[in-house]
């Protein structure tokens, strides 16, 4: 039986376990990223393990998060990464250089090479045939280090595609209609493969659309076969000797196959507050709108930025909407600033800000108050946007022009015909934002600059046999990071100083949670499904484990997530019964006891001691995982192993 594409490069990196769905599996990695809003704490934690140099083929530090100054926090953490960078042997991609996704799919993706990175659009390189994988800054960190990265043999689910998209109708759209079908938890514990003959219609800059998007459905990735088109890329990118075809076996097996005609899909739109709320942006069309944004790394390549300006061309954007337009990287906004399409995006009225992720974190142009915002990004979560009552929606660039255009949502075929735009045959090259490392011999005695906003980490604390704790918070379903760990420009600086950054932790849904929890010491989190579901801050686990919390109950939990909990000693732990969930109540004194054997059996009885009721509670947790929760976490794990 061949492999398919999945199998292949897994094949290809396997350091232990076997190719057995749901077995864990360690894998070699060759490639990994930061950006800076997880990047501090993973250099942090790479600075701790005491190795003197990266050990990858390739570790690349970027700045695109955090690139509002409005006070020295991040200027600072900017300058503490590039100085490791520099130290450490990581190349280190300048503010104003790009969005990591879009550079890193640039300058350096290679088609059958895993990339790890700190954040979790990191499968943006599936566009180009790589198995890119998000990832806590910890897991980040021991990859540098040279260490294995573990993941549990996903399912492999194969999208054939066939025909081609309609004008107007654009990777986004098809990457909203996979939410819509499979829904923003039908990727758990899956790798995608995107293949079929519709696929060779589709470039570069389309694939990485909808591997970035993948990330919604909460896959582990998504992978397209390296192909003459990702050939053709990489040679526009002066890099043809990185290329090498790479695809399934025509005999390949797949768990699961779903057929998607391009030809049927249309142009969708996702509602607030979740990008998996997903109709036909006609069935909407009329509706005001106050805001529309193009960028992300979603959907600011060349491409797309090229599509926009022509359907920007002499016109006018309408005068009750505010629009910014943020490319992607320096490449594309110099090659948009080579002919006349800068000058469209300009004179229509629209906001150019830097090349950054902006306003998809809430890093500034937050909408109105209960304003209509129309976004080319990814995620639509409440409040992301930095306005709590903001009702933001995810389109494609097509869509965002139209609307902005008439002031009301508006389905882009009604534009008239779509002006042709194309990939360019050679892309301008210019690394100089790149800064590379020292010297090995030059680097022992370089300096790591350290500003006053730069925290240790919190010690995490080994599980012990007994844990009694108070239910500190209840929540519902789909919890997503932006509600344990708010972004926006308010919170973003103290990325680097857990101690203050936990006083926002979970206030979007509360605002006396970190106070509560502080004062009790220890607590449990009880959620619904999908807790966790979104980025891949670790953060989100951090600042609970500041605030004492011990183990999250919860139905079910987003991979990335649930494994940042674990890697910060604090146990995700789920209902045997679902149904258990509702007999919990805010404020119960909950008690586990025998938690080692507990593990070893992967069931745990959660005590009630406010009412005498007993929950079975779930824990397959892996010989490995067993080990970092009664060590106290990833890195205490990984100092004993070394010892
Ligand atoms: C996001 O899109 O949510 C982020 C901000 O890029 C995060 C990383 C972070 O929180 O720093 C992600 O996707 O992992
Ligand atoms: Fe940046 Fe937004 Fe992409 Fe996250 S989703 S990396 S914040 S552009």
């Amino acid at each position: 039986m061949g492999l398919n594409l999945t199998q292949k490069i897994i094949k290809a990196h396997l350091v232990s376990g076997e190719m057995i769905t749901g077995a864990e599996v360690g894998l070699r990695i060759d490639q990994t990223l930061t950006q800076d809003a997880t990047g501090t704490m993973a250099y942090l934690e790479f600075e701790s393990m005491g190795i003197p140099r990266v050990r990858t083929e390739l570790s690349v530090a970027y700045i695109d998060h955090n690139m509002l100054q409005s006070g020295f926090e991040n200027a600072d953490d900017h300058r503490y990464i590039q100085s490791v960078a520099h130290k450490y042997g990581l190349k280190f991609s300048r503010p104003g250089n790009g969005i990591c996704h879009q550079v890193h799919l640039e300058r350096f993706g290679i088609p059958g090479k895993t990339l790890i990175g700190s954040d979790s659009h990191t499968p943006t390189g599936g566009g180009i045939g790589m198995l890119a994988i998000g990832a806590g800054g910890l897991d980040v960190a021991v990859a540098m280090g040279g260490g294995t990265y573990y993941i549990t043999m996903p399912k492999i689910l194969k999208v054939n595609v066939t025909g081609s998209l309609k004008p107007f109708v654009t990777a986004k759209d098809v990457s909203l209609e996979f939410l819509r079908r499979i829904g923003v938890k039908g990727g758990v514990g899956k790798i995608i493969e995107w293949t079929g003959e519709g696929i060779k219609t589709l470039t570069v800059p389309e694939r990485a659309t909808i591997t970035n998007m993948g990330a919604e459905t909460g896959a582990t990735t998504s992978v397209f076969p390296s192909d003459e088109v990702t050939g053709q890329f990489l040679k526009a990118q002066g890099r043809e000797k990185d290329f090498i075809p790479l695809g399934a076996d025509p005999d390949a097996e797949y768990d699961e196959v779903i057929d998607i005609v391009l030809d049927d899909v249309e142009p969708l739109i996702a509602c607030p507050h979740s990008p998996g709320n997903v109709v036909t942006v006609a069935s909407l069309a009329g509706t005001k709108v106050d805001q529309v944004c193009i960028g992300s790394c979603t959907n600011s390549s060349l491409y797309d930025m090229r599509k926009a300006a022509a359907l920007l061309k002499g016109k006018t954007i309408a005068d009750g909407v505010s629009m910014s337009v943020s490319p992607g990287s320096r490449q594309v906004l110099s090659m948009l600033a080579e002919n006349e399409a800068l000058n469209d995006i300009i004179q229509s009225g629209a906001r150019l800000l830097e090349c950054g992720c902006g306003p998809c974190i809430g890093m500034g142009f937050s909408p109105n108050s209960g304003g209509v915002s129309l976004r080319t990004f990814n995620r639509n979560f409440e409040g992301r946007s930095g306005t709590k009552d903001a009702q933001v929606y995810l389109v494609s660039p097509e869509t965002a022009v139209a609307s902005a255009l008439n002031g009301v949502i508006t389905d882009p075929r009604t534009l008239g015909k779509m002006p042709e735009v194309s990939m360019p045959d050679s892309f301008r090259i210019n690394d100089s934002a790149i800064i590379l490392p020292l010297d090995e011999k030059d680097a022992v005695n370089a300096e790591v600059i350290k500003g006053p906003n730069i925290k240790d980490f919190p010690q995490a604390r080994p599980q012990t046999d007994e844990l009694n704790a108070e239910l500190i918070l209840k929540v519902g379903d789909n919890i997503s990071t932006d509600h344990i760990m708010p972004a926006g420009s308010k919170v973003l600086p103290y990325r680097s100083n857990i101690p203050k950054i936990s006083e926002f932790c979970f206030t979007v849904v509360d605002e006396t949670f970190p106070a509560r929890a502080k004062a009790a010491g220890s607590g449990i989190i009880v959620g619904g499904n999908n807790y966790g579901q979104g980025s891949s801050r670790e953060h989100a686990a951090l600042a609970p484990l500041y605030l004492g919390i011990r183990a999250v109950v919860a139905k079910s939990f987003a991979r990335i997530h649930a494994a940042n909990l674990i890697n910060a000693g604090i146990m995700p732990l789920t209902f045997s019964n679902p149904d258990d969930y509702d007999k919990l109540t805010q404020g119960d004194k909950l008690r586990i006891t025998d938690v080692h054997a507990g593990m070893d059996k992967g069931e745990m009885i959660l005590e009630n001691l406010s009412n005498g009721e007993k929950y079975a509670v779930n824990c397959s947790f892996t010989e490995r995982q067993k080990a970092m929760l009664k060590a106290g976490g990833l890195l205490e794990y990984t100092k004993n192993a070394e010892r």
